[in-house]
């Protein structure tokens, strides 16, 4: 074997098998990436392709993507036309390759040959919920002409298990045999394929098994930047200011809807750009998101029941108000009696003057400033309603709880269709508590020390532990 061919640092597995038996999904999965060519159009994959799997910068180990095979017999006939000892078959496969390299017919071979000849190690993918068939035989031998270590993978594209007559055949050829569900995402499979994985080549056991101990910290990571990512969010979104400058002593109809509109839309985006983040972190940045989006109509706790499927209703909001001193007596009859203060309201009732309050939890602050040349602007936030932190964080978290069991491998778009007992799951009486501190504290003028700030972001990782 030809040493320089041989990796020293990434381990490398070339995913081969007929085509349309599910290897660029099982590709997609191990490598978690979301870019990869995945179609029930056989034959689309007509190029290699390498998707290493990245922890902190690191590559942990590479997949490649490979064609199906087209002319498996007509490739065996000619490699057994050249029979020589078996120390000698891999010689002949690179030969193969060689004599053939412009020949269109083999080109799909060919390309799924090179990084097995390069020193990849084989992971042979059969859909075992069709029937065994001896079409497979030249497939399986082949792979044996290469001397590469091999496993075998058993996927199951439909609902019928044809393993038990696989598994003779497959026992011929490979030296372990898995079942793997590239739909699913469940951090057990994968580690017990990397298990596997790490015996094939000696020399990629202590490499592999370490792998696993950082694939094990890389979700850990996905949390702890998910939580980061939404703590950044909720504060700059309780904080943010919106100005306008007004023409007049007293700010128009126009100029209210302007900045509120304008507020609105600032909101929307720090949720968007947040959420592309999260995505991001989670390797699903192709994903198609099919969101509600934030409204802020109906969001205020004196409407009869949230409007938004993540908001609090008056009833569970009485219940930190009551215990963190947040409502006062006024506060709490303005509850009961069921007013909404914001629709028309809150924007509508601007007064002059600095630190002009009005109603109790109104969407947000709106005031109109004076300004020493006379200029007078128009002031939206920190953002008042206390029900909208619970609304931005149950919508982020359950983003994270969607993205963190999708498997890559899955291509239409995710549907976050509310869910009414998800805010049960995250939410209880005492994190609300905890939660309902720190947001008093976003809301108010003071800067947030980075204290708060880990604090908030650690108590939003457990939640996300908790529920994933
Ligand atoms: N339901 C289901 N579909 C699968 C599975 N594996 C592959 N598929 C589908 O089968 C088709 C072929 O998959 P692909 O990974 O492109 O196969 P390849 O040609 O061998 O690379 C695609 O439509 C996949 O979505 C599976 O485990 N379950
Ligand atoms: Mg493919």
């Amino acid at each position: 074997m030809d040493k320089a061919l041989i990796p020293k640092e990434t381990p490398k597995f070339a995913v081969v098998g007929h085509p349309n038996k599910g290897k660029s999904s099982i590709v997609a999965a191990l490598a978690q990436d979301d870019t990869v060519a995945i179609s029930n159009v056989p034959g689309t994959t007509h190029e290699q392709k390498s998707y290493p799997l990245q922890v902190d910068g690191r590559v942990i180990y590479e997949l490649i993507d490979t064609p199906g095979f087209q002319r498996a017999r007509g490739v065996l006939e000619w490699l057994k036309s050249h029979d020589v000892s078996a120390a000698k078959r891999p010689e002949v496969v690179r030969k193969f390759i060689e004599t053939h390299r412009d020949d269109p017919r083999y080109h799909d071979e060919i390309e799924l040959l090179k990084p097995i000849m390069q020193g990849a190690g084989i992971i042979y993918v059969v859909d075992a919920s069709k029937p065994y068939g001896e079409e497979y035989e030249a497939q399986m031998e082949i792979l044996q002409w290469t001397g590469q270590p091999s496993m075998a993978l058993l996927n199951h594209i439909d609902e019928d298990d044809y393993a038990s007559e696989w598994k003779p055949a497959l026992n011929q050829y490979f030296k372990s045999i898995r079942t793997f569900n590239p739909m699913r995402t469940d951090t057990a499979q994968q580690i017990a394929i990397l298990e596997s994985m790490a015996q094939l080549r000696e020399e990629w056991t202590a490499q592999i098994k370490e792998s696993i101990q950082l694939f094990e910290q890389y979700q850990h990571q996905k949390i702890r930047q998910s939580a980061e990512v939404i703590t950044a969010l909720i504060v700059t979104a309780l904080g943010y200011r919106e100005k306008l400058t007004i023409k007049g002593e007293e700010a128009t109809q126009q100029e209210k809807e302007e900045i509120r509109k304008r507020y609105e839309q600032k909101l929307r985006q720090l949720e968007a750009e947040s959420h592309a983040k999260i995505e991001r972190i989670w390797n699903h940045a192709h994903l198609e998101v099919d969101e509600a989006p934030l409204l802020f109509e109906g969001m205020d706790l004196f409407s009869e029941s949230s409007a938004d499927i993540f908001g609090l209703t008056r009833k569970e909001m009485m219940l930190t108000a009551a215990t963190t001193g947040a409502v006062t007596g006024a506060g709490i009859d303005l509850l009961f009696a069921g007013h909404t203060l914001f629709v028309g309201g809150a924007i509508g009732a601007v007064v002059g003057g600095v630190g002009a309050y009005f109603g109790f939890d109104e969407l947000s602050n709106v005031k109109v400033l004076g300004q020493k040349l006379g200029k007078r602007y128009l002031q939206v936030g920190p953002m008042g309603n206390r029900n909208f932190p619970y609304i931005l964080l149950g919508r982020a978290l359950y983003l994270v709880t969607k993205l963190a069991s999708r498997s890559h491998a899955r291509r239409e778009p995710l549907a976050l269709t509310p869910d009414t007992r998800f805010k049960e799951e995250w939410l209880d009486e005492e994190r609300q508590k905890r939660l309902e501190k720190y947001h008093k504290a976003f809301r108010s003028d003071k800067e947030i020390e980075s204290e708060v700030f880990e604090a908030y972001s650690q108590l939003l990782q457990e939640t996300i532990e908790s529920i994933i």
